[in-house]
């Protein structure tokens, strides 16, 4: 940890995300973070596109290295201290505008795109989950087709139709899936719980081999195992990890588009991401997405946001 990008911070009275150092421009680096400031695909209670600010500001004065989970009960419990995002830089936000749905994919997709080609991992804070689409077009582009773990209290592969359009915030996943970007037998879902419009959606994943997780499923001990082997297939590769604050419950995460009843506590979503730090080779790109800060409770659901995104990190 760098202590000039504290002290930086303290002078400029600037926020970048984790007191990481801004660069506008592709370089090379291991990592950066993205701001996506677009909401145009939310059905219900829009206010994501300032979802980027407010996770900046909720990593003020945060260390960058996670405690283990555990401290006690043998080796087998203790995990390697991790600094996150060493060499990381904040990118800023993507110049998306505020009523362009198209352009605002391909500008994710672009920017992310530029970042990659010079080795870079990313790290998207949104935004509606939309954007997730364009971020795995730009990483199945170069990585080809990504395992993706996909937290959420949505299966996110609706149709558009349904509302008149192609795409919003809940098809992202049927688009990837049928786009080729993500390959369904490295696909796990976790958090499920929504009530559906359509009755197909879960066919649709199951047909090709998604596996999905409601936070029943979660609770069963007989399925542990089972779990741990979902999770380490989706790093058996390239992998995208996604996560909806709203697989969280509305007690942790109020704040966000689509609030669904019976959700994971921070504490359960973070020990679902542990493991990706076991992959074989690091996660190519993630996202933390649906922080809406203009809703109330915005303030603790962003700070859930940050540290869940410091679990991804390291
Ligand atoms: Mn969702």
């Amino acid at each position: 940890m760098n202590a000039d990008h504290l002290l930086e911070g303290l002078r400029t009275g600037l926020v970048s995300f984790l007191g990481l150092p801004l660069a506008l421009e592709p370089r090379p680096v291991p990592g950066v973070v993205l701001g996506a400031p677009y909401d145009g695909g939310v059905l219900n209670r829009a206010g994501a596109r300032l979802g980027p600010w407010a996770l900046r500001q909720a990593t003020m004065g945060l260390g960058r290295m996670p405690m283990p989970q555990r401290l006690q009960g043998g080796e087998e419990h203790q995990e390697p201290l991790g600094v996150a995002a060493v060499d990381w830089v904040d990118g800023g936000n993507i110049p998306t505008r505020p009523f362009h749905m198209t352009e605002a994919l391909d500008a994710v997709e672009g920017l992310t795109s530029a970042w990659i080609a010079t080795g870079a991992r990313t790290l998207m804070l949104g935004g509606d989950h939309l954007l997730t689409l364009g971020a795995l077009r730009a990483h199945a582009r170069t990585h080809g087709p990504l395992g993706l773990l996909h937290l959420d209290a949505h299966p996110d592969a609706g149709r558009g139709e349904l509302w008149g359009t192609d795409h919003h915030h809940g098809t992202w996943l049927r688009d990837a899936l049928e786009e080729g970007l993500v390959d369904p037998k490295r696909t796990v879902q976790v958090g499920l719980r929504a009530p559906r419009f359509e009755s197909d959606e879960l066919a649709f994943l199951a047909d090709r081999g998604v596996r999905m997780w409601t936070p029943g499923d979660l609770l069963d001990p007989r399925l542990a195992s089972q779990l741990l082997g979902d999770l380490a297939r989706v790093g058996q590769g390239p992998a995208y990890v996604s996560v909806d604050l709203d697989v969280l419950d509305p007690v942790h995460a109020p704040a966000v588009a689509e609030p669904v009843p019976g959700g994971l506590s921070v504490r359960e979503a973070i020990a679902i991401l542990r493991p990706i730090h076991r992959w074989e080779r690091p996660w190519v790109g993630a996202d933390v997405m649906e922080l809406a800060p203009t809703l109330p409770g915005a303030d603790e659901s962003a700070r859930a946001g940050a540290h869940l995104a410091l679990h991804l990190l390291g």
